[in-house]
């Protein structure tokens, strides 16, 4: 096998983002073949940039480029994060449409592009990832790379009803249809876009997983993303997870604890979250004084403004219930605005008695796998998933709810809270046996294996 190339906005070049998702599943391939990461250095220059940065680490190159001020402002923050981010999470009333914003997208996924094509070699296997990078398939065929192109899409693709809502979905469509392979998170994006082609592109099914369009073959399919679960449930047996458990343990004094981690995002759910937490004091009297419900959510830097708003409904609603609720020794709802490691995370998944995993939509949800390996075995608490996670079309044996339907969201609380023992064993057996056997390695492999399934084809 040739070389594996990445290419993905941000990398894992500095040691400590190699924590996230992407970051430990580009980074496993890459230092199991040797290959190449292209990327953003998170530098912001003058002007474009025609030069580059090399590092290596582990036998891993990383190619980095600076962004200039108006490219990071229109393409990142403005095209991918004000504009995709929103209408791929199904809310259109979120955009911030900009064809001038697209433009810059369009031309900073060719410089990408020319800088990667000038690198390449015979028989690499490229490798995109994510929403930033969607024209990059079209964009590497003009800087005249023929060889395999393959595709993952971290986040949701939408129903075609709403990808037309994006004034440039034709174009977007068209390009995409430059990648080898196109990989989705769930069976629900795939057909979503499945849809689209074969309604506005033309588009035939093929058989296989392969369809035509613009007079090419792309084969499409569904790769759930998994964890590195047997690493995570090693980490809830450690000192600092252990640290982080009886922590917590003083503030609980014995009650049952909730948890709720998330990026601090509008697709995560938090409002309705906490309006079901609401819900769960005044329908269910005998929860007060026996449960703590503690939401860990950090800012994000990028999104001030939408933060801000987002803050200030969580702090009313947190307010009101632990006004309404509260008593001298009992917060019923704490919310914590800061960010923990994944060590402290695990143990305080451990210690927990429900995980609840509500977003409105989302690519997967790795919070959810992460909490299920974190579990005691002899006494596992009860995941709660959102159905309109990525996650939940693999764990069917979780509490699933309408995120939308608070009164719902307050009952399955309320019933994971008095789940027996036997129940909760039972669902968390078959969900360790999911997330394990279809954990980061599985993905990485059944993704990699079509991309090069297909070079042999070609070759
Ligand atoms: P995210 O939207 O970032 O990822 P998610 O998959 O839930 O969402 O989380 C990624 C990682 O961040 C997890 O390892 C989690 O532990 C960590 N994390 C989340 N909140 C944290 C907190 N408060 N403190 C510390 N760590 C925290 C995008 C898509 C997802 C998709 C992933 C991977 O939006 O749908 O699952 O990519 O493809």
């Amino acid at each position: 096998m040739g070389r594996l190339i990445a290419i993905s906005n941000r990398t894992a070049a500095d040691p400590g983002a190699r924590a996230g998702g992407l970051a430990v599943a580009v980074w496993e391939s890459l230092k199991s073949t040797g290959g190449v990461w292209f990327g953003w250095s998170g530098d912001l220059v003058g002007q474009p940039s025609r030069s580059v940065r090399v590092l290596k680490d582990d036998g891993v190159e990383f190619v980095l480029t600076d962004l200039s001020h108006e490219e990071h402002d229109q393409y990142y923050l403005q095209y991918a994060n004000s504009v995709l981010w929103p209408v791929f999470h199904y809310r259109v009333d979120l955009a911030a449409f900009d064809s001038d914003a697209f433009q810059v997208y369009a031309a900073v996924n060719q410089r990408i592009a020319n800088l990667v094509a000038e690198r390449l070699q015979e028989g690499d296997s490229v490798w995109v990832h994510d929403y930033h990078f969607l024209l990059m398939g079209d964009s590497l065929r003009r800087a005249g790379w023929d060889g395999s192109i393959g595709f993952f899409l971290h986040i949701p693709f939408p129903p075609p009803e709403v990808f037309r809502a994006l004034p440039e979905h034709q174009w977007i469509a068209r390009a995409m249809c430059g990648f080898s392979v196109i990989g989705f998170q769930s069976q629900q994006d795939r057909s979503n876009f499945t849809r689209y082609l074969i309604e506005d592109c033309k588009g035939k099914d093929l058989g296989d997983g392969v369809f035509e369009a613009f007079n090419t073959t792309i084969k499409i399919e569904a790769y759930p993303i998994g964890i590195d679960a047997k690493s995570f449930e090693e980490a809830a047996t450690t000192q600092k997870a252990a640290k982080a458990s009886e922590r917590i343990g003083r503030f609980l004094g014995g009650r049952n604890l909730v948890i709720g981690v998330d990026r601090m995002d509008y697709s995560k759910g938090l409002p309705e979250r906490f309006e079901a937490v609401g819900r769960l004091f005044d329908d269910y009297p005998e929860t007060h004084g026996s449960v703590s419900v503690t939401q860990i959510a950090p800012p994000s830097r990028s999104k001030v403004d939408e933060y801000r708003e987002l803050r200030q409904t969580l702090d009313r609603l947190a307010g009101r219930i632990n006004g309404d609720y509260g008593d001298l020794d009992w917060i019923p709802l704490r919310y914590l605005a800061r960010s923990y490691e994944r060590e402290e995370l695990a143990g305080l998944f451990r210690i927990a008695r429900v995980g609840l995993v509500t977003p409105l939509r989302d690519g997967m949800n790795l919070v959810c796998k992460e909490f299920v390996m974190a579990q005691d075995e002899a006494d596992p608490g009860v995941l709660i998933l959102s159905e309109f996670a990525g996650a939940a079309e693999q764990l069917k044996a979780a509490v699933l709810v309408n995120p939308h339907d608070t009164r719902k969201m307050a009952e399955a609380i309320n019933h994971a809270l008095t789940m027996p023992l036997d129940e909760r064993k039972q669902r968390w057996e078959a969900l360790r046996d999911v997330v394990t056997k279809q954990d980061i390695a599985w993905w990485r492999k059944k993704f990699l294996k079509d991309l090069e399934s297909l070079q042999v084809d070609q070759g």
